[in-house]
């Protein structure tokens, strides 16, 4: 993407909260591809999303933020690498809730290391307001110890205000005309 286009893309684990944020901040009604969740995704909700979501969100001035959403479960992951093609940065969604979000948190930094390495990359704690622990603190004592530089906040992926904190910090980090 060139010009005023600009692309986010958002990831993480099954539940995280990608297609909720997307939907929190777009300006047009997303294009989802959720499907029926079933097994033991259907056990924390009913849908899941089997290949992306797309929101757009309009900064002013022309210019335009293009949110890419991925699946969370890993059988889809020949989408990740499609959806990160032409992207400035990723926003990484973390479940406080879930049994090990810190080996969540390696599992995509992993999956997604070559677009980290040149790209940027910010971290929202999502479900923090019923499982207060692990820390915000503890991500960032993680992400130092992979040598990863990565803002984390804890965040509601159904409060637009939450999801636009989250992405201004990323769009500040990028270039700090796009965050103001
Ligand atoms: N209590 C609570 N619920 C949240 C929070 N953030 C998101 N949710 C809820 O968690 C669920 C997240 O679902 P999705 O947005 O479908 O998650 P996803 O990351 O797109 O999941 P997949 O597409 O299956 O990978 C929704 O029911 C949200 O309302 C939070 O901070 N607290
Ligand atoms: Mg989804």
């Amino acid at each position: 993407m060139s010009g005023n286009n600009h692309k986010i893309i958002f990831t993480g684990p099954v539940g995280a909260g990608k297609t909720t944020a997307i939907s929190a901040i777009s300006d047009i009604p997303v294009l989802k591809t959720d499907e029926n969740a079933q097994d033991m995704t259907k056990k924390r909700k009913q849908t899941t999303t089997v290949a992306m979501d797309y929101g757009l969100l309009n900064l002013g001035d022309g210019e335009r933020i293009h949110l890419y959403g991925t699946p969370g479960q890993e059988r889809f992951d020949f989408m990740w690498e499609i959806l990160t093609q032409g992207g400035l940065g990723l926003i990484l969604l973390l479940d406080n809730s879930r049994p090990d979000p810190f080996k969540d948190m390696q599992f995509f930094v992993n999956s997604f290391s070559d677009f980290i390495s040149d790209k940027k990359m910010v971290v929202g704690i999502t479900h923090m307001e019923n499982n207060p622990a692990p820390t915000i603190e503890t991500y960032h004592h993680h992400l130092k110890k992979h040598d990863i530089k990565a803002p984390v906040l804890e965040v509601d992926a159904r409060k637009k205000e939450d999801i636009e904190t989250l992405l201004k910090v990323l769009l500040y980090s990028l270039d700090p005309w796009l965050g103001k």
